[in-house]
């Protein structure tokens, strides 16, 4: 099979053709309304852009290029690079090149270090991310070629050239910050004949005698890869792209929205709300402990993090395939334990407080299951990954694939400035 770059550049000339037609045929259908509630409501359900590289279904979960996530769950991160960018699962061949590429692009210039050292000691693990991402952007290969007058039709190029450089260097950056952070010692090398999943496993430095911590920092890697292009972080990528930022930019742009309570970083409270509710009943709570924890969360004015989702309205398959992990490799673990104990009990305390809310005049919350936070974080506490303000790097190394294949088709496709029509409040009285 061709290796990326030249499978990508195959199937542009057909993606340009497609679209050229669709807008042709059914350039004026409406495809979705908007109402006053959902101009205040964050534009919840409004159908108004197009991604292709996964899609959100409310009632399955992530469907990435047409494939139902857990039944591509045994390929690895780079595997879904490839497939997310083309539609097309690489064979061996493909799949060898692209590590080589990825590896051929891993070394982080010093300047880098020398930003991440300097920056305090308790800055955010996510803020030294975003920032050692943007102090590369002066290697940017599409500014280069922009500022020399390129023509319209190559930007992809030089942006498919910035992604691969950002995946090469990406898990180097990420695993050099938990280190630095932490004070685990000197940075540890990208190894050359190792996939990406397993060499961001390495550079952490963690010990993993039977390579079930590299086996799940690949399926981690897999799981957080996209989510179509409507969530926080892959929005804000794409818009800042639309601007024709490159990619250094518009990913740390995105990542600096993935950085928020509500999105990414649920990830690292999750595991906090664990630990104190095992802290406070001294292990793994009985359910009705567990049930009294919630509703004092709850009626306190907090969300239960890891619940609750924008777009889906059944448990997360993503959640879903870490239990089944944990099942198969730490089903005695004390965390894992509880977040499965979280899981028997929690659905069932929002569907109650969701009643409480109904009655007082408030919104109810759609969705009393498990999203992708609930679990993960066990699982690498489990490992020894304890420091869970870090957890949101791990998703942001793998969100990058998702976010770096949507601003190369985008910049394929020609996909315009994005700018939405915003109206006052007085105008929705006036018109509303
Ligand atoms: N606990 C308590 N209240 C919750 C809740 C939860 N887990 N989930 C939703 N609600 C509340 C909302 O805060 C909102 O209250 P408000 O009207 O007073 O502001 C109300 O229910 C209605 O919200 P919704 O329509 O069900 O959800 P949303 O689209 O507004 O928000 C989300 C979605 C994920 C932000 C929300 O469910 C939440 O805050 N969950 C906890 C944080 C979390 O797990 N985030 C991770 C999401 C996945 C990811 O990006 N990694």
């Amino acid at each position: 099979m061709a290796k990326l770059q030249d499978r990508f550049a195959d199937i542009i000339p057909k993606m340009r053709t497609d679209q050229a037609a669709i807008l042709k045929e059914k350039g004026d259908k409406v495809i979705s309304e908007v109402t006053v509630k959902q101009a205040f409501g964050g534009m919840r359900g409004i159908k108004g852009m197009i991604c292709d590289t996964s899609v959100v279904e409310p009632d399955k979960g992530l469907i990435i290029r047409g494939h139902p996530l857990l039944t591509i769950q045994d390929l690895w991160p780079e595997e879904i690079f490839y497939l997310l960018l083309t539609g097309d699962k690489p064979d061996k061949e493909a799949t060898e090149a692209l590590q080589l590429d990825l590896a051929a692009r891993s070394h982080v210039p010093g300047y880098v270090w020398d930003v991440l050292e300097a920056m305090p000691d308790d800055s955010h693990p996510m803020a030294m991310l975003s920032a050692a991402i943007i102090v590369m952007e002066k290697e940017s290969a599409f500014r280069a070629w922009y500022d020399e007058g390129m023509t319209k039709d190559k930007y992809w190029l030089p942006m498919l050239e910035d992604g691969l450089r950002l995946l090469g260097v990406l898990p180097v950056i990420a695993a050099g910050i938990y280190r630095l952070r932490y004070d685990k010692g000197d940075p540890i090398p990208y190894m050359t004949n190792l996939d990406w999943g397993a060499n961001y496993a390495r550079m952490l430095g963690l010990p993993d005698p039977t390579g079930e911590f590299a086996k799940l920092m690949r399926l981690y890697l897999n799981f957080h890869c996209d989510h179509e292009g409507g969530n926080v972080s892959a929005n804000i990528c794409h818009t800042t792209g639309s601007a024709l930022s490159d990619v250094f930019y518009s990913v740390s742009a995105g990542l600096n929205g993935l950085a928020g309570p509500l999105h990414g970083l649920a990830n690292q409270e999750c595991l906090d709300w664990i630990l104190q509710l095992m802290d406070t009943f001294g292990g793994v709570p009985t359910e009705e402990e567990l049930r009294d924890f919630a509703d004092e969360t709850l009626d306190s004015g907090q969300v239960i993090p890891g619940y609750g989702h924008a777009v889906l309205r059944v448990t997360d398959p993503r959640f879903t395939g870490f239990v089944e992990f944990g099942r198969e490799y730490l089903a005695d673990d004390p965390v894992f334990q509880t977040v499965n104990t979280v899981f028997k009990v929690v659905p069932k305390a929002l569907e109650a407080f969701s009643a409480k809310r109904v009655k007082a005049g408030k919104n109810p919350i759609a969705n009393f299951w498990p999203n992708v936070d609930a679990s993960s974080g066990s699982l690498l506490f489990h490992y020894g990954l304890t420091e869970f303000p870090y957890y949101t790097v791990l998703f942001s190394v793998s969100r990058a694939m998702g976010m770096i294949a949507q601003l190369i088709i985008n910049r394929a496709l020609g996909t315009p400035l994005t700018r939405p029509k915003w109206v006052s409040t007085k105008w929705v009285k006036a018109n509303g």
